[in-house]
């Protein structure tokens, strides 16, 4: 693939204005007619050709007004069909017929097969697999679509927009017609046709206009879909009550089916979801599980504003629907649930995915300048850092500014394909504010560093902080500018209380918002009775390291005083990655491991306090991971030395309360039915962390053991089985589990989806030969992504020390999964291969065999454009 650059980008030279699709569906060999009337674009030259997309394509006719097309004015290659001779100003109509295999079509892009259902998945450059067509997001279009199929195979026949009708053919094959009154872009076509089950419901919006709400799933699964469906209509309430928004189709329809690249597609008015993010009940899903599909099916129903009715001008612009739905599905689950939590998690998930993303070769900004690939861009960066950076607009121009400038995104670009310049200049324009220097967040990469520190006048009764930013360098970008940093801070005073100050200078301060714009920034506050200890970056209002020395006894003061719950559980964090990262050190020395005795207390009291909510407290209990202690390390990691060292910490801590864990789980038992809100979800997590810790200190399998013949649900099922595998894996009790969790659930994929990733994330160098072997299960299906990403993604993702073998085998194994994977499913290989975006941060010898592995990778004939884009900027 050839590098696009955003500034080469132009309007295309012919306007499309409307598009009429007839599907004849077969598995082997399915046709399609597509008719496009367009009009050349005004002054552009009228010798101009028109030039269309495509992708594996055959091509069976091609039509001018329903006249062939001479061989002499066309050309079809591998990419595009060129049509010259066309008319000069009048509009015109080219039609386009094509036939292919969907049953072939592997890469799961464009229209294929799973289950024996027709399916599609269009984004981002999918349509163009269907027929050639000016398949980019600024043209937007009226479709019509006519579907044939088979009718015993394929009864149920669906497509965006609403349904005009269909009839039976009579010679075994039916059809139905569909109409998308709303223009849209190609990627958000959507065609799925077969025999599936249906959940139905319905939805009055604000104004009074019926909705009928349709989820098909596999006949069977449908009670599994109750929980998706009341997640839906919660997300349509909350989105007209939060931002005004009101669906806008007669009719909204989810399917779910079981082999797909993403985690869901927001298609016009049919969602197409991996089946993992809508099937859901007590005796299969976790917790986190349904925290996903509520999250998930809000994402989605939101992008109907944002993305679909307002899309992107190119994909440069990912972020401007990616980012901002991000914002607002994370908006509508604290809103949900637990603010504080939802934010704890949020964070945590930021740091351990994008953190390294932004520190290693892959890093790239929000609002990227050049691709090679566009499905590698589908990135935490753009997603979940795209999010943050919503929420800092948010910050600075505070919650009414915030709400008249979405407003008047909504009002100014209907309609419209846009680009960030557009989005911001409606929060410019609705504040009065200059978001010039803000908008550096969306093109410089990197995660800023902000370092602190403060002295104290008891004379005068001043606090002076001394900040200052830097942003590192990142690929094609050696040099940054100062940013816009929204740190939300407090100064507690000795009593917990915060002070007050009388005046400040060298910032702007906002509230509690303190405004850093320069590198190096004195700021001083007057009037503070007594030396205070400052809590920064509250509810993380800015995505940046902060380095601020700070003792313990301090960060203990915050975590109990703080009146931002989100803040007091980052000074445990930070007062835990400290004791971690020494740990390490001492690990790797061979020294003996000490733990704090001010991080054990701290931690059990928090752990102890029963006026905070469960929820918040199994967070404080869960350690940051390897990954989050090797990105604060920083180079020259070594997996090993940092799992023994947290190890260590890990007794020092279950030892030192056994007596609260054990309360913990005697208090935090539920009875009753099962259910899935938020409260409950808590107790049980605060319940499994007491019993980790319980059999950490036990040094025996029992607990874990009673834990899993007892489970009633599969939080705690799973967990059950996770402590036994983990810190059992050799034990009888262990092997038995796995044997009865495995028969129990043998039918149900997402259920053995999770078997794999327990065995898959066994610390330690033997479990690459236990992924092996798990390989030749015949439960292990190399085409179904889900099956791929839950062993080898999540071996080479999640096991630090299993992935990481000092002899360079996990690598190895990984490079041979990547080449396999690649010839079907490139983007799925790609995915996978970024598990090793933080190979430059290893000690030596690792980094050598990982580099190896990776030029193994960059040596093979016939790499798909998706993996050898990655090895590339990985090997760069
Ligand atoms: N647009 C791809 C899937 C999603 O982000 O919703
Ligand atoms: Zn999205």
């Amino acid at each position: 693939g050839q590098i696009v650059h955003l500034e080469n980008y132009r309007p295309t030279d012919f306007v499309l204005e409307r598009v009429d699709l007839t599907f004849e569906l077969d598995p082997r060999e399915t046709k399609v007619e597509a008719r496009m009337i367009f009009h050349r674009r005004e002054g552009v030259s009228p010798s101009a050709p028109l030039v269309l997309d495509g992708d594996e394509l055959t091509m069976t006719g091609l039509l001018l007004d329903q006249v062939a097309v001479p061989g002499t004015l066309y050309e079809a290659t591998d990419d595009t069909l060129t049509i010259r001779g066309l008319p000069e100003a009048a509009p015109f109509e080219i039609t386009v017929t094509t036939a292919w295999s969907p049953e072939t079509n592997t890469k799961l892009m464009g229209l294929y097969r799973t289950s024996d259902v027709y399916c599609t998945q269009c984004e981002a450059e999918g349509f163009r697999r269907i027929t050639y067509f000016p398949d980019r997001p600024d043209v937007l279009a009226v479709y019509t679509v006519n579907i044939i199929a088979d009718k015993a195979s394929a009864p149920l026949l669906l497509s965006n927009g609403n349904y005009l009708g269909g009839a039976d053919m009579g010679d075994g094959r039916h059809f139905a017609s569909w109409f998308d009154p709303h223009p849209k872009p190609s990627y958000l076509f959507a065609l799925v046709a077969g025999d599936l089950g249906v959940v139905e419901d319905a939805f009055t919006t604000a104004s009074g206009r019926d909705v009928a709400l349709n989820i098909y799933v596999e006949h069977g699964k449908e009670p599994r879909a109750a929980y998706a469906m009341d997640a839906l209509k919660r997300s349509m309430k909350w989105d007209e009550e939060v931002f005004g928004r009101e669906y806008d189709l007669d009719i909204f329809m989810i399917v779910a089916v079981s082999d797909f690249n993403m985690g869901a597609m927001e298609n016009k008015g049919l969602n197409i979801f991996n089946d993992k993010y809508v099937l859901a009940d007590p005796e299969t899903a976790t917790d986190a599980d349904y925290a996903n599909i509520e999250a998930i099916i809000a994402h989605e129903y939101f992008h109907n504003w944002t993305g679909n009715r307002i899309t992107c001008r190119d994909w440069f612009q990912l972020c401007l629907k990616e980012g901002l739905t991000v914002y607002r599905d994370h908006e509508f689950s604290a809103d949900m649930r637990s603010r504080a939590v939802k934010r704890i998690a949020e964070v945590r998930h930021l740091k351990s995915e994008q953190f390294p993303e932004d520190a290693g070769p892959l890093a790239h900004p929000v609002r990227p300048t050049q691709y090679r690939e566009i499905n590698n861009f589908y990135t935490t960066t753009v997603y979940e850092k795209g999010s943050e950076v919503t929420r800092m607009i948010a910050t600075i121009l505070g919650r009414d500014l915030f709400k008249k400038g979405m407003d008047l995104y909504f009002e100014r670009h209907d309609g419209q394909a846009v680009t960030i310049e557009d989005f911001i200049a409606c929060f410019e324009a609705a504040s009065g504010r200059d978001l010039k220097q803000f908008s550096l967040w969306y093109h410089q990469a990197g995660t800023p560093l902000v370092t602190a520190s403060g002295t104290y006048d008891a004379a005068r009764q001043t606090y002076t902080l001394s900040l200052e930013q830097t942003v590192p360098p990142t690929p094609g970008q050696s040099s940054k500018a100062p940013m816009h940093i929204p740190l939300r801070f407090g100064l507690l005073l000795p009593d917990g209380s915060e002070a007050r100050p009388s005046a400040v200078s060298g910032a702007e301060i906002t509230g509690d918002v303190l405004h850093l714009t320069e590198r190096k920034q004195t700021v001083t506050f007057s009037g503070i009775p007594s030396e205070p200890v400052p809590s920064f970056n509250r509810g993380f209002s800015a995505p940046v390291n902060l380095h601020l020395t700070q003792s313990a006894e301090h960060r203990a003061l915050i975590a109990r005083h703080e009146t931002d719950l989100f803040a007091r559980w980052q000074a445990l964090n930070a007062m835990a990655l400290d004791n971690l990262v020494k740990a390490a050190a001492e690990a790797r020395t061979g020294q003996p491991i000490d733990c704090d005795d001010a991080l054990v207390d701290a931690l059990l009291a928090a752990a102890g306090d029963d006026r905070l909510e469960p929820a918040f407290r199994s967070q404080v209990l869960s350690l940051p991971s390897e990954t989050d202690i090797g990105r604060e390390i920083g180079s020259n990691n070594d997996p090993d030395a940092i799992y023994a060292g947290r190890q260590a910490i890990l007794a020092a801590i279950a030892t030192a309360g056994k007596d609260t864990f054990a309360r913990l789980v005697n208090e935090m038992s539920l009875s009753g039915p099962f259910r899935p809100d938020a409260d409950s979800a808590g107790r049980r997590a605060l319940r499994n962390s007491g019993l980790s810790y319980l059999v950490y200190a036990d040094g025996s399998p029992d607990k874990a053991a009673d834990a899993f013949s007892s489970a009633n649900n599969m939080t705690d099922l799973s967990q059950a089985l996770t402590l036994l595998a983990h810190r059992f894996p050799d034990a009888r009790e262990t092997a038995d589990a796995l044997a009865v969790f495995k028969k129990r659930f043998a039918d149900n994929a997402l259920v053995i989806d999770k078997w794999f990733a327990i065995q898959a994330t066994i610390p330690g160098a033997s479990t690459l030969d236990r992924v092996r072997a798990l390989m030749s299960d015949p439960l292990f299906n190399a085409s179904n992504p889900n099956r791929v990403r839950s062993l080898v993604g999540t071996f080479a993702f999640a096991n630090a020390t299993g992935f990481n073998r000092i002899d360079g085998e996990g690598y190895r194994f990984l490079a041979r999964q990547i080449l396999d994977i690649d010839t079907r499913n490139p983007q799925l290989a790609a995915r996978i291969l970024t598990s090793m975006r933080s190979w430059r941060s290893l000690e030596k010898i690792r980094a050598g065999h990982a580099r190896s592995a990776l030029e193994e990778i960059a040596r093979a004939s016939n790499l798909s454009a998706d993996v050898s884009d990655i090895v590339d900027r990985m090997l760069k």
